[in-house]
């Protein structure tokens, strides 16, 4: 019984994203004392929220979730999603530049260096401890989701000058649409 009455695509659940300069961006995340059934239900909202803005990444601190937990998957085809719980970095190597783009910055797309290949150890759904590679993509939006863990956003690598203005468009943008309700 997945479709039916209270099946499990109801009870899933879009979560609202925060937005850049929200100060609740700039929340240290806590780590994952335990991986229960509560914390999968997270993970499939904060995947459902990721298809749907779409993204290929979501940390938990965007969903005002202040816990060491990230999503992504950067498939054309929702065919490789991951969830890392308590993710650590424990090699880098290489160096590549990437136009990053966030759903907590919308509409802005700017060039940031990360390291090219990296090896992150983390717990995955069923709470047991996994090490992978990662290159490509997949590490750059790895290192963009644990800045957002660490309460860094991608806007931090920029000038104070190209912040300051992306700020200021962002919450004109929102007293605009504000306006319009
Ligand atoms: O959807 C996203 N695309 C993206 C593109 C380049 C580098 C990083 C990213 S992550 C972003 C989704 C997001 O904001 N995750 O925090
Ligand atoms: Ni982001």
């Amino acid at each position: 019984m997945v479709n039916g009455p209270k099946g499990l695509l109801e009870i899933m659940a879009k979560l609202k994203i925060l937005e850049f300069p929200d100060p609740r961006l700039r929340k240290k995340a806590a780590p994952v004392e335990v991986v229960d059934d509560a914390l999968r239900v997270l993970i499939g909202d904060m995947f459902e929220t990721m298809y749907d803005a779409p993204g290929i990444g979501l940390a938990a601190t965007q969903v005002d979730v202040h816990k060491r937990l990230l999503v992504a998957d950067v498939s054309s085809d929702k065919s490789e999603p991951f969830a890392l719980i308590n993710p650590q970095i424990i090699e880098k190597d290489g160096v590549t530049v990437t136009d990053e783009g966030c759903l907590s910055v919308p509409g802005y797309y700017e060039s940031v260096e990360r390291a090219e290949h990296i090896r992150v150890r983390f717990l995955d759904r069923k709470g047991e401890a996994v090490e992978m590679d990662a290159a490509g993509l997949l590490a750059v939006c790895i290192q963009h989701e644990i800045d957002h863990l660490d309460g860094r956003l991608f806007v931090d690598y920029l000038s104070e000058a190209k912040r300051q203005r992306i700020r200021k468009k962002l919450e004109k943008e929102r007293r605009n649409a504000a306006v319009a309700l």
